[in-house]
């Protein structure tokens, strides 16, 4: 192979891709699976934490997985233009590989809700942004209803090229593992992820290349749960701004995912997740966004709860980079220090 060229020319057998697709690609994917060593002695659990960390994508998120494949066959089909509803990464995916297609990219946000990082990426590449007084779930609703009027490709989850490329992200696990973990941990938005997560997993099963499937365990904030709780949430909250969805698309699939694996789908609070969104980053200097530590404190909650019977290995999935929302490290941690350019001062800081 030489050097990493994306993750179509990589997993090219297994993408709705052909010689006459162009590739556009930010070179997303091959991010790192790191083993959490510190974490899982810091939380008690008695088995092995491996984070794929996504957030060191193009754009800093996984949605540069699924974008990849979506804007290719977008070009290949002849489109001029996408559109999406966004809590922000998926605005910032399509606006960056719209930009390296040549198409003009319409982003439709949820106006106050979505992190600056992601906004401003969106701007900076050249899409035109729309911000809706409302939540994301009004936003989708009208790009489903755009995208049956006018000649734009929508590049939500609910283009089925989204997912495919995402499920890349389980084969890349399964390459660095040697086969499927025992559990994967993962934040419930749209749940696009989950859904195509659960596809690679059985793609790959059923090729051999792994023995075992592994349990999928979905994880959504507590004030935005609605499939923990059967129902759409009409107006839902949390901190996690990016899990801030009401009425997933991706229902269905999702609990099929879980079902099917014999996994499970719960909740966790604004406060379990910046816990653990703090304890990433202490623990293993990994910096993720609010909502991708959904993940890691559903499996803290679990672990608490005696759950596990120890040795089982585990992947939580990071989905995006903490540097998209600063003002909630912000917020959350230690305020800097002020003080004059005094050595003694500063040192007597420090010797505390
Ligand atoms: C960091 O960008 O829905 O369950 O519009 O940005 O596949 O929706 C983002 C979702 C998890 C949830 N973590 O994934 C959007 C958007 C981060 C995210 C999710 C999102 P899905």
């Amino acid at each position: 192979m030489g050097y990493w060229r994306g993750i179509i020319e990589c997993y090219r057998e297994f993408l709705p891709v052909d010689e006459k697709t162009p590739i556009i690609t930010l070179y997303e994917g091959n991010t790192p699976l790191v083993h959490a060593q510190n974490l899982a002695r810091e939380i008690g659990f008695r088995g092995e934490i491996f984070l794929k960390y996504e957030g060191l994508n193009p754009t800093g998120s996984f949605k540069d997985r699924g974008m990849t494949v979506a804007i290719s066959k977008a070009v290949e089909d002849g489109k001029k233009a996408v559109i999406c509803a966004s809590t922000g990464n998926t605005s910032a995916s399509a606006a960056a590989y719209a930009a390296k297609a040549g198409l003009k990219a319409f982003v439709l946000l949820p106006k106050g809700a979505v992190a600056l990082g992601k906004l401003s990426q969106a701007v900076i590449y050249g899409a035109r942004v729309i911000a809706v007084q409302g939540n994301f779930d009004d936003a989708l609703y009208m790009v489903r209803k755009i995208g049956e009027i006018l000649p734009v490709e929508i590049v939500n989850s609910v283009n089925p090229y989204r997912i495919e490329g995402q499920k890349t992200g389980a084969f890349e696990v399964c390459d660095a593992l040697g086969d499927a973990p025992d559990y994967h941990f993962i934040p419930v938005g749209n749940a696009g992820n989950i859904t195509a997560y659960w596809k690679g997993y059985r793609e790959y099963y059923q090729v051999g290349k792994i023995r075992r499937l592994p349990k999928m365990m979905g994880w959504q904030a507590e004030g935005s749960a609605p499939i923990v709780k059967g129902y759409p949430i009409k107006n839902p909250q949390t901190i996690a701004t990016a899990i801030k969805i009401g009425n997933p698309y991706s229902w269905q699939p999702a609990l099929q995912a879980v079902h099917q694996s014999g996994g499970l789908i719960d909740a966790v609070s604004d406060e379990e997740i910046l816990q653990a969104y703090k304890l990433i980053a202490s623990k293993e200097g990994i910096f993720c966004e609010p909502a991708s530590a959904a993940s890691v404190a559903g499996l803290i909650k679990l672990t608490r709860e005696n759950f596990f019977k120890g040795g089982e290995v585990v992947v939580c999935t990071l989905t995006g980079n903490g540097l998209k929302d600063p003002d909630t490290a912000m917020k959350v941690c230690e305020q800097p220090i002020t003080l004059p350019p005094d050595l003694d001062k500063v040192l007597e800081l420090i010797e505390q």
